[in-house]
Formats: C-alpha cells, structure tokens, sequence
C-alpha cells in the first residue's frame, strides 16, 4: 500500500503538461488577488469514466474505471486562524460564498463541530465532506495532537482557491473528485498526508461524501486515488479496497461525450440514487430469507455479501431473483412483515437509517437485483477479456457487454433518460463504434463509447455534427467530447 505522491514537477502528474501550466499560473494569479498570498502547494484529483459495473458498488462489486486528465486543483497555504475558499471557475455567484471551519489544534473536537446541511445542494458541501473525512480519520487513530512541530498547539489555517476541470453533474466524478482534492489538501496541511494511504483516502471520502445525503459507493473517490497513467483499473471493494491494472486492447479508444443535461444525484436522490440503494438492500434482506430460511435482522448487508455465503454463481443468484422475487413493485410494509418486523419504520431503522424515500411503496427489488448481478458479472467478464484473453475479437466483445450493461441499466435500473438514449443510439450507429452506454449514476450526464481507433476522428467529426452542432455550438468540443485518457491519480504539488 503506498501513499499519495507529492512531486515537484507536473511532469509526475500530466500527460500533456504544455496544457496544464498555463491553468497553474491562472490559479497562482487568482489566489494571489484573492488572499495576496503564493500558494504553497496544490492538490490535484481526478474525475473519472467508468467503462463498466454501473450501480454495483453500493452492493459491494468490482467496477471498471479510469482517472481522466479533467481535475479538481485546491491551491492552498497555511496561515493563522481560518479556511476560506473560494473558486476559480465555477459560477460568479458561488465564488462570493465563503466559508469558513475553524480547525484548532483539536481534530476532535473540529470534527464535532463540523455541519454539513445536506439540504443545502451547494458545491462547498463537498469541500467540507473532504474536511470532515480527514478529521475524522484522526480522531479515529486516537491521536489528540497533532505530528507536524509546526502546527501541535497551534490554530490551523488554511486559504484554499478551487479550480475544476470536470463537467459538474456530468457522471465524471466531479463532485468527488472536489472531495479527494478537499481530504487531500486538509491532511497535507495537518502534516498526515504521508500517514494515510491511498486506500485509506479511497475509504475514508467515500464515507465522508455521503454528508451531503447521497448513499454513494466508492468507486469514484477509489479510482481518484487509486488511478494510473495509461491503465483503466478494476476496483474491489470487498474485503477491503484494493486495485489492479487492466489493459484495454490497443485498437479502441474509450470516447467520453456529454448528453448536456446535468444529472442533480443529490436534489432527487429520494426518486433516484438513494432509492436504487435502499432496493438492493432490501432484495437483500427478501433473498437472504427465502434462500436460507432464517430472516436477516441486521444490516445492511451487501448482494456481494450474500452471494458469497451462499457460495453461488451469478446464474444461480439471477435465477433466485427470478423465483423468489416478485416483478411486481413491494411496499416497505409488505418487506417488513415477511421478516416479521413490525412495521416499516423498524425496516427503515434496521437496513436505512439515515435515507428518507418519502415514498414508502413502489420498490423494485426483482428488476434491481438482477441488473446487479448480471452487471457485475458483466465486469469480471470484461476484466478477464483484457488481462487473461488473447483470442480475437476482444474489443467487439467488450463492445457488446457495454451495449448489454447500458439496456439492463435503462430497463432495469431505470437510469437512462430521453437524451442518454438519442446520444448513445446515434453512437451506436456510427462508424467504428462497437458499443456505447451511459457512464455514472446516469439520468443525464456522460456517454462512453467503444471506437475503433482508425474510425476515431470521424466518428468525433459525426457525433459532434448530429449531436452538438446545432444546440450546443457554443461548447468546446473537448470538453463536452472527448477521447478519455487514463490518467494518474491524485498527487500534492510543491
Ligand atoms: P456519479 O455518476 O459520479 O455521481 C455515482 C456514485 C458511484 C456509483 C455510480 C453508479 C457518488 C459520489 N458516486 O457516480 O459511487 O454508484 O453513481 O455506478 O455518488
Ligand atoms: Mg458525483
């Protein structure tokens, strides 16, 4: 296990460093007109695309992603008393919104004091969830001091200045990628940033993002971490985080490309991503009842747990869904009486505690289930395609398997949205794709598509053509289409 790289050079970090440069200067710039100050040190984390294993690591499956150059940078220095933050490139109206944490030499009781309002949907949010995770951290070691001699007994003050690449709301991770930047770029301050590994970053934001109120997995913030030039990474989460090396074949590129509608995870998580969570915890509880006779009490337990209890495969855990669960909606009134529990609050208190549906009805266990384990299978498929197949037609099978994880992910997860399906249609249809599927929570955001490499630049021209020209002219095409690099993961820049 290693620990985040602080590196000197944007070398260390960047693929195409000429581009980068001139973004550090800017930041340099606006911080020393905010704060009249150099910054002392960025931290840098990646968005990520995900190729495949949608909606499965909230129960506990592999994913198959890779960091992008696109980042979120924190330029920051220490100094006496407060955070203050501001941002470079997002909206005029948020870079006026100061916040302020005071962090004294107490990571305890900073931690306590620390609210985050998940009602209030604002992008500072995710700075503090990177804040609060650190914190937490600490105070989890045990460790009431602070190690760097510079800052024990001392008020800690850090002046932070945002600048972000990652299309928001776009399934590219932005959000997260603010987060790890956040957790980053606090520990650092703190003198911990070489006492937390990579892994234990991975954990401890994908805990700390789910302040905001949103029940996520943690693929993204892993893949910040945990990603590597030139590789795609498989991610598991069970037993513990850890991270391999895939190698896409050579012949394909992986084409990222915006729908332009913005997918609001946290505003309609009720309806949306926080419902899809609860459902697989509950065809959880409903499958763990009917296959082993014995009601699960407590939890939650993940769909991953469950299979490896009952040492079965993905063709026999798709045929007990099919069996055991109705296709038919579920009332959480109707779960909590066929494990004898009283009623829907002791369900909700035992397996979701802190998730409100308001809708206490309409769940969807049969559909949800088996698109989780048929997708998750789907995966491991597409990882041994990659490391372990030599045969031929490697990339029209991973094309394929992209094209099934995006109709099971439309049909049975109910993830798409009228733009994702003209995008990715029109991707399908152009030449040299061999499958294409929307990337992230989905409901709006990105598409990533399978491209033959000799096909690349027309399909780009096409795509761009039928899908951007009209409507969306106004937007650099790198930006909103792009053939996604694998990039590094998070660094700290001296
Ligand atoms: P995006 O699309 O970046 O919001 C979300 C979750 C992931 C994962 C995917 C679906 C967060 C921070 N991330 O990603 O954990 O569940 O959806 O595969 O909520
Ligand atoms: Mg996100």
């Amino acid at each position: 296990m290693s620990t985040v790289p602080i590196v000197t050079s944007l070398e260390d970090v960047y693929t195409q460093v000429e581009k980068q440069k001139p973004r550090y200067d800017t930041i340099a710039s606006h911080f020393n007109s905010e704060y009249n100050l150099q910054p002392q040190y960025y931290a840098r984390a990646p968005g990520r695309v995900n190729l495949i294993g949608e909606h499965i690591d909230y129960s506990g499956y592999g994913v198959l992603p890779m960091a992008l150059e696109k980042d979120v940078i924190i330029a920051s220095v220490l100094l006496p008393r407060m955070v203050n933050l501001c941002s470079n490139t997002l909206p005029k109206e948020y870079t006026t919104k100061v916040v302020s944490v005071t962090i004294n030499n107490n990571p305890s009781s900073a931690f306590d004091n620390l609210n985050i309002d998940p009602k209030a949907h604002h992008w500072t949010n995710y700075v503090l969830c990177g804040v609060k995770g650190v914190l937490q951290h600490i105070k989890n070691l045990n460790d009431t001091s602070f190690k760097s001699s510079d800052l024990s007994g001392k008020t800690l003050d850090l002046y932070l200045l945002l600048d972000g690449d990652v299309p928001s709301g776009s399934g590219l991770s932005s959000s997260s990628a603010v987060v790890c930047a956040s957790s980053l770029t606090t520990s650092h301050a703190l003198g911990y940033s070489k006492e937390i590994t990579k892994e234990q970053f991975g954990s401890l934001t994908a805990k700390s993002e789910q302040f905001v109120g949103v029940q996520s997995g943690g693929m993204d913030q892993a893949i910040s971490f945990l990603g590597q030039r030139n590789q795609a990474m498989y991610i598991q989460f069970e037993p513990t985080l850890s991270a391999s090396p895939v190698s896409l074949p050579e012949d394909v590129s992986f084409v990222v490309s915006h729908t332009m509608v913005s997918s609001l995870k946290s505003q309609t998580a009720a309806k949306n991503y926080n419902r899809r969570v609860v459902e697989c915890r509950l065809a959880c509880v409903l499958l763990h009842k009917a296959l082993t006779q014995e009601p699960l009490l407590e939890g939650p337990r993940t769909l991953k747990w469950l299979q490896e209890k009952l040492n079965s495969t993905f063709e026999d855990m798709i045929a007990a869904c099919e069996k055991h669960l109705s296709k038919e909606p579920y009332s959480m009134q109707q779960i909590a009486e066929s494990i004898g529990l009283k009623d829907s609050d002791e369900l909700q208190s035992r397996f979701f505690p802190s998730v409100d549906l308001h809708d206490k009805s309409n769940l969807k266990l049969q559909d949800r289930s088996i698109h989780v384990f048929s997708e998750s299978y789907r995966v491991i498929q597409v990882e041994e395609l990659c490391n372990k197949n030599k045969g031929d037609n490697k990339s029209e099978k991973i094309g394929q398997l992209m094209n099934e994880s995006h109709y099971s992910g439309r049909d049975l997860y109910e993830a798409s949205c009228p733009e994702l399906e003209q995008l990715t249609t029109l991707c399908r249809s152009t030449k040299g794709c061999l499958g294409s599927r929307f990337t992230g929570a989905g409901w709006g955001g990105c598409a990533v598509s399978c491209v033959k490499k000799e096909n690349l630049n027309e399909f780009l021209d096409t795509v761009w053509e039928q899908y951007y020209a009209k409507e969306h002219g106004g937007s650099k095409r790198e930006n909103v289409l792009f053939a996604s690099q694998p990039s590094a993961g998070a660094a700290i820049i001296e």
